[in-house]
């Protein structure tokens, strides 16, 4: 895709441990359709955990202290998130990632997610990283420009990629879980600096 895109098949290999620690941050913050500025509803469910979190309605694309859902902080990122991060992005050349945020997307049904470009983050030059669990799917990677031809690749469960350099600024998709149709569900958590 990339020189700056660094793909860690298998990476994340304790699936069961970070399953049950996306069931706790759950627990605190349910999972959510967001509405589009444009009131249009999301397809994925998000939360999150971290110091901040990513929010959308009608006023906007941004990170929130608090779940609006509740008012309250937004559950800790588990220490085992934050470790998963952090060695991924070291294995990338990023040795001292400090993530803030962490936005959960849950993929069941006919969810999916359209091209877009991820720039509601403060600063550029830290990478994102990000884990596939569950079920698998088709990413679709655009690049400079939204429209054209992508390139597509399978992400499978525990596969983690690293985002940097330009790639941090290139738009990008993804399809629905395979299996979608007869019940699996895709979990993809994007490990970000946010503030
Ligand atoms: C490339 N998530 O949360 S993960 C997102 O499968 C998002 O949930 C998708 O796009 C998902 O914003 C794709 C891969 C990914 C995530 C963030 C990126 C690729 C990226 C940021 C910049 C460039
Ligand atoms: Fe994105």
């Amino acid at each position: 895709m990339a020189p700056e895109v660094v793909l860690l098949r298998g990476f994340a290999v304790a699936t069961a441990e970070y399953a049950a620690a996306v069931d706790l941050v759950a627990a605190a913050a349910p999972f959510r359709q967001l509405q589009t500025p444009g009131g249009r509803p999301m397809s994925a469910a998000m939360t999150n955990c971290g110091a901040l979190g990513w929010h959308s309605d009608a006023r906007g694309y941004r990170y929130e202290p608090c779940d609006p859902l509740s008012g309250l902080p937004w559950p800790a990122m588990p220490s085992i998130f934050l470790d998963l991060a952090q060695r991924a992005a070291a294995e990338a050349g990023y040795r001292d990632f400090l993530p803030d945020a962490c936005l959960i997307n849950r993929y069941a049904g006919k969810a999916k997610m359209g091209a877009h470009r991820d720039a509601d983050e403060r600063d550029f030059s830290q990478p994102i990283v990000s884990v596939t669990l569950g079920a698998a799917a088709t990413f679709l990677w655009y690049g400079k420009l939204r429209s054209g031809s992508a390139v597509k690749i399978r992400l499978e469960p525990s596969d983690v990629l690293v985002w940097g350099g330009s790639a941090r600024r290139g738009y990008h998709a993804v399809g629905q879980a395979e299996g979608a149709a007869t019940g699996a569900v895709r979990i993809n958590l994007t490990f970000r600096k946010a503030g």
